[in-house]
């Protein structure tokens, strides 16, 4: 077991899960008027790979087969959604699509690999949101921006004519959990994946991917015009450039004739955009709007902070955005990410959501662990995805109810990596994005159990010991690393490890001391009122709860507020003795998940476990780093002794600022 097999392993099934299926007579059969198309080949055959594999032998086809296929079921919607019945004598899979008939599949496979009873099944399956997206940061020489699993799947070089089998696997996996769209290209972008030659490669992986229900998208570059298009200016609103934005979409149509659209960053971190000639997202995100017309769609993100104004970045894309509200077209989505910073352990939801009636938004969340931790330490995020996806907004509506019209977008962590996310665990966070843009109500703890169990083993021992395990671990790691609501901590360039002491960099927004704003007397970034005021863009419910201190949940405190080192927190302890605590609890949380994980050496391969195990020593080691490293800054703050019975940082602070990692994964 090398993990190349993802939650799509087949394992053979045991004792009365396999005697029930031997019993069942497996074998596969669909009604005539299912459609006959490459996508009912692809369920028919991931069906009989997998019951085959599941039963350890191959199935004997005597006419007699209880799984009845019936892809085109008009009263079910064509978008993918699915009945599963079983019953006596048969299971039925009705869809109103042969898409649908896919997705049917994997679910019926992933029911039947946790040891459900064919008879009982009884699921009726919609997808909540339209669009469920991956957006891949992968630049065209192979690059991966914030990639920790290796080098980019995608193989620019080689295609059209030479396309890597591994094309198909990431369809299939991405097909089994609802994925339907894909960017295949860094939103920095790079023009020239905009030229005809590209759109050639494009094409292959398009026609690839269709089958598998995959629409592509691309990153496009806000100054191609004038990059590649030979035109004096990029204005939204010159008719050449119009012109030249309309003849390419013409172009990528002719190729693609089911092209998703284009994503765009603009006028955020340096890159080209609308207000380069003093227009607005709105002006840029229209004119490519009308040059894809109602063939595609423009995702546009909201991920913006071009030059520091002196205010807040927390607050600077609410305030280019929200006014804009009515202004954008139909067919443009603006794309927030889950918080109002940029992908931390933990922020509280993005202040655009549900204060844009009039605009359609996405959800972004960020697959790769940019700020967790890499791929070493063991972060699994469907709980914070859960907590941004339930948050009451205000507004009437939570996180989920505004997006999912929309979709939810995640920035993938796949690379060549055998293991295709650069650690075990990581492919867990790959499956429960999609998972959650399939259907957000879903729970963590379900999400964990069914991966676990398609992943590893299915034996309720494991599990019972592995979910809990996977729950805990994002709570750790905001513990070692960024608690009680502080961010942005991490060191320069790569983000990896603790540098809260940096504060010398260009923009102010770029250092750690601008987020903390620690000295002798208290810590923490002042939002309210008598700050920089950013917790105004809130609704007022809510801005009133994370007005006061006292009524702000501690997980936020210091994200809000600028608080004394004695500062009384609702567990009796000062503050300073609270944010000890939690270092040390987080410390503490890792050296139990890699305590449960020795003890779980029965249920996996032993190539799988040692593996984990590695990872696991990596992250002990590195929650003491971040834990000790931090300490040691607070109190060359704070002046402050620990409370007693606390060990002290194993260095200095000098020992700390000292380390550099030029073989870190850098941007
Ligand atoms: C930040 C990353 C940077 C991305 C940027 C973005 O550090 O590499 O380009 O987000 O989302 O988190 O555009």
């Amino acid at each position: 077991e090398d993990g190349y097999d993802l939650w799509l392993r087949y394992a053979p099934l045991e004792g009365a899960a396999l005697e029930r299926l031997q019993a069942f007579n497996p074998v596969v059969h669909f009604d005539s008027a299912t459609p006959d198309s490459e996508t009912t080949d692809i369920a028919i055959a991931e069906l009989e790979r997998g019951l085959a594999s599941m039963l350890a032998r191959p199935l004997a086809d005597d006419g007699q087969g209880k799984i009845a296929l019936h892809c085109a079921d008009p009263a079910l919607p064509a978008d993918g959604s699915f009945r599963l019945a079983g019953a006596a004598d048969a299971v039925t899979l009705l869809a109103g699509s042969d898409l649908g008939c896919l997705y049917g599949t994997y679910a019926l496979l992933r029911e039947l690999a946790q040891g459900a009873d064919p008879r009982s099944l009884n699921i009726a399956s919609a997808p909540a949101m339209p669009l469920r997206m991956l957006n891949h940061w992968d630049n065209p020489d192979g690059h991966v921006e914030r990639g920790y699993a290796g080098r980019s799947i995608f193989d620019w070089w080689h295609l059209p004519q030479r396309m890597d089998e591994r094309m198909i696997d990431y369809a299939r996996a991405n097909a089994s959990i609802g994925i339907n769209a894909v960017a295949v290209n860094n939103v920095n972008a790079r023009a020239f994946m905009l030229e005809a030659r590209y759109i050639e490669k494009l094409a292959r992986l398009a026609d690839a991917w269709r089958p598998y229900g995959i629409r592509v998208f691309l990153s496009a570059r806000f100054s191609a015009p004038r990059d590649i298009g030979g035109l004096p200016t990029a204005d939204p609103l010159d008719p050449a450039v119009r012109a030249w934005w309309k003849a390419k979409a013409d172009e990528i149509y002719a190729a693609i004739p089911d092209f998703g659209g284009f994503l765009v960053k603009a006028n955020s971190e340096g890159q080209p955009g609308p207000q380069d000639y003093g227009r607005t997202h709105a002006d840029g995100a229209n004119m490519l709007a009308e040059a894809l017309g109602e063939r595609g769609t423009v995702i546009w993100r909201a991920f913006v902070y071009s030059e520091f104004d002196e205010t807040d970045r927390h607050a600077q894309a609410y305030a280019e955005f929200v006014p804009l509200d009515g202004q954008f077209a139909e067919n443009v989505i603006v794309q927030v990410k889950n918080g109002a910073i940029d992908f931390q352990p933990r922020e509280p939801f993005h202040p655009m959501f549900g204060a844009m009636p009039h605009t359609r938004l996405m959800l972004e969340a960020q697959i790769t662990k940019e700020y967790l931790g890499f791929a070493s330490h063991l972060a699994f995020l469907a709980p914070m995805w859960e907590e941004v996806l339930r948050a009451d907004t205000g507004h009437g509506a939570t996180v989920a109810e505004v997006t999912s019209p929309v979709g939810m977008a995640g920035v993938a962590n796949t690379g060549s990596d055998r293991n295709w996310s650069g650690s075990d665990f990581d492919q867990a966070n790959w499956y429960a994005f999609g998972r959650l843009a399939w259907d957000p109500t879903l729970s963590s703890e379900t999400i964990a159990r069914e991966w676990a169990a398609q992943t590893f083993s299915r034996a309720p021992a494991f599990l019972d010991s592995v979910v809990p395990m996977m729950l805990g671990s994002r709570e750790a790691v905001v513990n070692y690393m960024t608690p009680l609501g502080l961010a942005h901590l991490m060191g320069t360039g790569h983000h990896y490890g603790p540098a809260p002491w940096v504060c010398d960099l260009e923009r102010p927004e770029w250092n750690p001391c601008y987020y903390h704003r620690a000295d002798a007397n208290g810590i923490g970034f002042d939002r309210t009122e008598s700050g920089t005021n950013a917790l105004a863009q809130y609704a007022p419910a809510i801005a009133a709860q994370w007005a006061d201190p006292a009524s702000t949940d501690p997980i936020w405190l210091l994200w809000f507020h600028r608080v004394s080192w004695d500062h009384p927190m609702p567990s009796g302890r000062s503050l300073w003795a609270e944010l000890v605590h939690r270092y040390d609890s987080g410390v503490a949380a890792v050296d139990a998940m890699a305590d449960s994980w020795a003890n779980l050496a029965p249920f996996v391969d032993a190539r799988r476990h040692r593996a984990v195990t590695e990872n696991l020593a990596i992250q002990a080691n590195e929650a003491r780093w971040w834990r000790d490293a931090s300490l040691a800054y607070w109190q060359s703050v704070n002046g402050r002794e620990l409370p007693a019975g606390t060990p002290a940082p194993a260095h200095t602070l000098d020992y700390y600022r000292s380390l550099t990692f030029p073989e870190a994964p850098g941007n």
